[in-house]
């Protein structure tokens, strides 16, 4: 065990992307740590019926396909529109996908997208 005299130098976090073996000896080969793969991945973790991006779907999200549906808003505060706004997988939004949230809201369907 080392000595610890302050909390600098010790801790030390790198990526070891591939370990290599030597096929003579059996022992593993000198790695050098790259860094690479250290980057964040997005995640895309949008919800169906969750028109305002807060990942819950509830009566706020309802009164924003309201408005978009009335035309006044053109666009939903997420990345795919359709993924997120079409309920029933028609390839539109429309005031059946409104009927459909409602009846999930009320506990009618228990999961979105509802296709029958
Ligand atoms: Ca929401
Ligand atoms: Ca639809």
């Amino acid at each position: 065990m080392g000595q610890y005299s302050s909390g600098l130098g010790y801790h030390r976090e790198t990526c070891i992307d591939k370990v290599e073996f030597d096929a003579n000896t059996g022992l593993m080969k000198v790695v050098v740590p790259t860094l690479e793969g250290v980057a964040e991945t997005p995640l895309n973790v949008e919800v169906v019926g969750d028109y305002n991006g807060d990942k819950t779907v509830d009566a706020i999200d309802f009164a924003y396909l309201k408005q978009y549906l009335l035309g006044k808003i053109d666009s939903f505060p997420v990345q795919d529109k359709m993924f997120v706004g079409d309920l029933n997988m028609d390839g539109e939004i429309n005031a059946i996908d409104l009927a459909i949230l409602k009846g999930y809201l009320l506990g009618k369907y228990d999961k979105l997208p509802y296709v029958n």
